[in-house]
C-alpha cells in the first residue's frame, strides 16, 4: 500500500514543505530566511527546517518564547498577540539571528 506521506515526497517523520508565504520562514543552511518575517498580531509563524541539523527559535528580549526542537523536515510554530519588533536566535546554534515584526493593519 502507498502512504500518503509517499505520494508527497516525505519520509516517516517529516512534514509537507509549506509554500513560501506570508508568516513562513525557511531554514536551511543555518540561515533564517526571510531574516525578518512580517505578521499580524496573532497570526501564526510556521519555520520550515530543510537542514539536515536539529534547530530551535529563542525570542530574546522582554517577552522571551522558546519553540521546541525541530528536526529536518519538521515545523515549529509560534504566535504573538502583540505589535513590536522581536529578535529571535537559534538556541542551538547563536549565530542564527532573525526577526519578526508584528504590524497592526
Ligand atoms: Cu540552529
Amino acid at each position: 500500500m502507498i502512504s500518503l506521506a509517499s505520494l508527497k515526497g516525505t519520509k516517516p517523520g517529516e512534514e509537507a514543505k509549506p509554500q513560501a508565504g506570508p508568516g513562513i520562514v525557511s531554514v536551511a543552511d543555518f540561515k533564517f530566511g526571510p531574516e525578518t518575517v512580517v505578521v499580524a498580531p496573532g497570526q501564526t509563524i510556521t519555520w520550515y527546517n530543510s537542514d539536515g541539523s536539529p534547530h530551535q527559535v529563542t525570542i530574546t528580549g522582554a517577552k522571551p518564547q522558546k519553540s521546541p526542537i525541530f528536526q529536518k523536515g519538521q515545523t515549529t510554530k509560534l504566535t504573538l498577540a502583540d505589535a513590536g519588533i522581536y529578535d529571535y536566535i537559534c538556541s542551538l546554534h547563536p549565530a542564527m539571528k532573525g526577526k519578526i515584526e508584528v504590524k497592526a493593519n
